[in-house]
């Protein structure tokens, strides 16, 4: 089974890999889809820390990490799923029901986020740590 995830795993954390240890529990080949600089920008209005390509390379180092490619647009997706064979997409659940319109190519799966930490999180006592 050929599990599709997506994102942009800037300051990568315990949510981030949570998420893809999970989504590869649910088959047996992991492909992840790191956005690029540029969708990062358009998705959150500022360019990641790191960039897409150590992103990459951090998800591709992964044990649960089977295939990584740049992801390009939000929209592209039935592309992706169907270029890289696909055949359950995995989101968490902030995500749950924007990728519904997935379903004619593949299941979609929405797993519960970590709770507390995200990269905004993390850039807020970051930045709080540097104040004092
Ligand atoms: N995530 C999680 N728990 C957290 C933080 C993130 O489960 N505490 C999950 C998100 O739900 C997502 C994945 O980790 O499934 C990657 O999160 P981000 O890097 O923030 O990616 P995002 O901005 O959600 O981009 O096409 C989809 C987008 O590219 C997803």
């Amino acid at each position: 089974m050929r599990i599709i995830t997506f994102g942009s795993f800037d300051l990568f954390h315990i949510g981030h890999l949570s998420i893809l240890q999970r989504a590869k529990a649910l088959g047996d080949f992991l492909i992840v889809g790191v956005s690029t600089d540029a969708l990062h920008y358009m998705k959150k209005s500022r360019y990641p820390l790191f960039g897409e390509r150590e992103r990459m390379a951090i998800i591709r180092s992964l044990e649960c990490v089977d295939e990584v490619f740049r992801e390009e647009s939000l929209d592209g997706k039935a592309h992706y799923i169907c270029q890289y064979r696909a055949n359950v997409l995995v989101m968490g659940d902030d995500w749950a029901g924007e990728f519904d319109w997935c379903k004619p190519y593949c299941s979609v799966c929405y797993l519960p986020r970590t709770p507390n930490i995200s990269t905004t999180r993390l850039l807020r006592e970051i930045r709080t740590l540097e104040e004092r």
